[in-house]
C-alpha cells in the first residue's frame, strides 16, 4: 500500500504495519523487511513492534532473545522522554532529520541488530503503556520520509490482574465476568485435542523416535503436558508453520518420528513444504490436523475448510477423517504405523462422547467401516458428518458407512454402494469443491458406475464467525436438514 501511495503521489499518507514479537518470527515478515529495506524517499511506511515478549506462550527461538536484549541493554527510557530528545537538545534537529532520515534517527536511537541489517531506520524502544509520550513520537515519526521501524514494549494483558498473571490463558477469551475472571471448565467430555495430547504422551513413552513439533500452538495443539514429560523432543519453531514441516522432514529423514501438531489453518501455509519436503520424498511424518472444518468464534481466518481438498490431491500421503474420538486414537496410530506421510484431521472441539478404549491398536489403510445396514440409500460419511448423517439415515432405513480415508478411498466400499442403493448421500466438513465428496465422483466416473449422488459440505464462499451449531444449521448440515432434502430426492426419483 505504501508502495501504491508513492505510485500514486500521494506520498502524504502513513501506512502503519502493527506487527507482535511472535508474528515477527513468521517468514513471511523477514521477507517483507527485506523488501521495504530497500525503499527510500517517499515510502511512508511505519513498522510498530508491539514486543510484549510473549507470543500466546513464551516466544521461542532466537529473535525473541535478541529483541529481549535491546530491551534490556538500551536506555529504555519513557516514550516522552526520547520523543523530547528527539526534539530539545539539537535546535533544528528535526528539520536536519527530516533531510538526513538515517543519520539523525541513529543519532536518537543507535542503529539495532536486525532492523539495521534490513538497512531500516530503527526508533525505540519506547514504553507502550506510555499513551501519551507515545502520541508524540508518534507525531514526531510524521515527519519522516522513508520506511521506519518503532520498537514499542509491552506487557501482555497490562491493566487486568489476572490478564497479567497468566497471560497465556487470557490471549483469546470468550464472554466472562472481569470481577471473576475465567472459570475453570469442568471438563466431562475431552476435546479431539486433549485425545491427541494424550496419544502423544502415551506413543511418546512407547516409542523414543517420537518427535512432537508445534508452530508457536502449544496450548491450543495440546502439546503442554507432552513437553513436560518429553522436552527434550518437543520443539516450538515459533509462529514458522513452513519451517515446521521442512524440520519435520529433515528429521524424518534421520530415522526420527516427527509429529507436526497443527491447525488446519495454518497448515494452508505449509503445503508447498509438505508438498516438496515431506511427500515428494515419501517421509513419515505424522500430520496431526486440528480445528479442521467450522470452528466457530474465531471466524473466516480460522476455519478449517481446505485440508481434505488440498491434501488429497497430494501424492503419497494419506488422509484420515476421524468420526469419534476412539476412531481419532486409532487414526493416530494407524499414521505413526506408516512408513510414509500421513495426516490425521479432526475438530475443535469435543466429539460424540465415545469412550477411548484403542491402545496402540491400527486400522486397515484405505478401508471403511459399515455403521448400519440399510436399503435404498446408503450415506457415507466423512469424520464429524457421519454422525449428522446417522439419524437421517436411521430415520430413512438406509446404510451408513463411516468412510474413515478421504485418501486413500475406499473405491470398493464405494462402488458397492452405488450398486446396491438407488442413492449415495455424501457428506463432509470441508469445501465441496475438491474435497471428499468429489472423491466419490471420482470413484463412480473412473468405474463407470453411475448412481444420484448427493453431496453436503461446505459451499464455494468465506464463512464468518458463529458458534459450530448456529453454523451447521445455517448451512444446511443437520441431521434435519439432510435427512430433508432426501426424502425428496428419492420422492423425485
Ligand atoms: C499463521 C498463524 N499461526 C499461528 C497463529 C496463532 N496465533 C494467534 S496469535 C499468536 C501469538 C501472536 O503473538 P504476537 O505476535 O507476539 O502478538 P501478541 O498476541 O503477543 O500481541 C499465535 C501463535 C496465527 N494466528 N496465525
Amino acid at each position: 500500500m505504501a508502495i501504491a501511495a508513492r505510485l500514486e503521489d500521494k506520498s502524504d499518507r502513513w501506512h502503519i504495519a502493527v506487527i507482535g514479537d511472535g508474528a515477527l518470527t513468521g517468514g513471511m515478515a523477514i521477507e517483507a523487511l527485506n523488501d521495504a529495506g530497500v525503499w527510500k524517499d517517499g515510502v511512508k511506511l511505519l513498522i510498530i513492534l508491539n514486543d510484549n515478549d510473549c507470543s500466546i506462550s513464551p516466544p521461542a527461538g532466537a529473535l525473541s532473545n535478541h529483541l529481549a536484549k535491546i530491551v534490556s541493554t538500551r536506555a529504555y527510557t519513557c516514550a516522552r522522554e526520547i520523543s523530547k530528545r528527539m526534539l530539545k537538545p539539537v535546535p533544528g534537529l528535526w528539520d536536519i532529520a527530516k533531510r538526513m532520515e538515517r543519520q539523525a534517527i541513529n543519532f536518537v536511537s543507535p542503529p539495532s541488530g536486525i532492523f539495521s541489517s534490513f538497512d531500516l531506520n530503527y526508533y525505540g524502544p519506547v514504553d507502550g503503556h506510555d499513551v501519551v509520550g507515545l502520541v508524540e513520537v508518534l507525531r514526531n515519526l510524521r515527519g519522516l520520509n522513508a520506511p521506519c521501524v518503532l520498537h514499542v514494549a509491552t506487557q501482555k494483558g497490562k491493566g487486568y490482574a489476572p490478564a497479567e498473571r497468566n497471560p497465556t490463558a487470557y490471549h483469546g477469551v470468550g464472554t466472562f465476568d472481569p470481577a471473576v475472571g475465567l472459570a475453570s471448565k469442568p471438563s466431562s467430555k475431552p476435546t479431539y485435542t486433549e485425545i491427541f495430547g494424550r496419544w502423544l504422551c502415551d506413543t511418546a513413552a512407547r516409542d523414543s523416535r517420537l518427535y512432537g513439533i508445534t508452530p508457536a500452538m502449544r496450548e491450543g495443539s495440546g502439546l503442554v503436558e507432552f513437553e513436560k514429560r518429553f522436552p527434550e523432543r518437543y520443539r516450538d519453531v515459533a509462529i514458522a508453520e513452513q519451517h515446521a514441516v521442512t524440520y519435520a522432514a529433515g528429521l524424518a529423514c534421520e530415522g526420527i518420528k516427527p509429529v507436526v501438531a497443527i491447525y488446519s489453518t495454518f497448515l494452508q501455509r505449509a503445503i508447498d513444504q509438505l508438498i516438496h519436503d515431506v511427500a515428494l520424498q515419501n517421509l513419515p511424518v505424522v500430520f496431526a490436523v486440528d480445528r479442521g472444518g467450522l470452528v466457530g468464534a474465531d471466524g473466516a481466518t480460522h476455519h478449517g475448510f481446505f485440508d481434505l481438498s488440498l491434501l488429497r490431491t497430494v501424492p503419497n500421503m494419506t488422509v484420515m477423517a476421524p468420526s469419534d474420538e476412539n476412531e481419532c486414537r486409532l487414526m493416530l496410530n494407524t499414521a505413526f504405523s506408516m512408513n510414509s506421510p500421513a495426516a490425521v484431521r479432526y475438530p475443535r472441539g469435543k466429539g460424540p462422547g465415545v469412550p477411548v478404549t484403542a491402545d496402540a491398536e491400527t486400522v486397515p489403510v484405505g478401508k471403511a467401516r459399515r455403521l448400519l445396514e440399510g436399503s435404498r440409500t446408503a450415506f457415507l460419511g466423512f469424520g464429524t458428518m457421519t454422525n449428522v448423517l446417522r439419524p437421517a439415515a436411521e430415520k430413512l432405513g438406509g446404510t451408513l458407512i463411516d468412510m474413515r480415508f478421504v485418501k486413500p478411498i475406499d473405491a470398493e466400499a464405494v462402488i458397492e454402494s452405488a450398486r446396491t442403493h438407488d442413492l449415495l448421500v455424501c457428506a463432509e466438513e470441508g469445501v465441496l469443491m475438491g474435497g471428499a465428496c468429489s472423491a466419490v465422483l471420482e470413484v463412480l466416473a473412473d468405474a463407470g458406475v453411475s448412481c444420484p449422488v448427493m453431496r453436503f459440505g461446505l459451499p464455494d464462499e468465506f464463512i464468518e464467525q458463529g458458534t459450530q451449531a448456529e453454523l451447521l444449521e445455517m448451512l444446511g448440515l443437520t441431521s434435519e436438514a439432510i435427512e430433508a432434502k432426501v426424502r425428496a430426492r428419492l420422492a423425485a426419483l
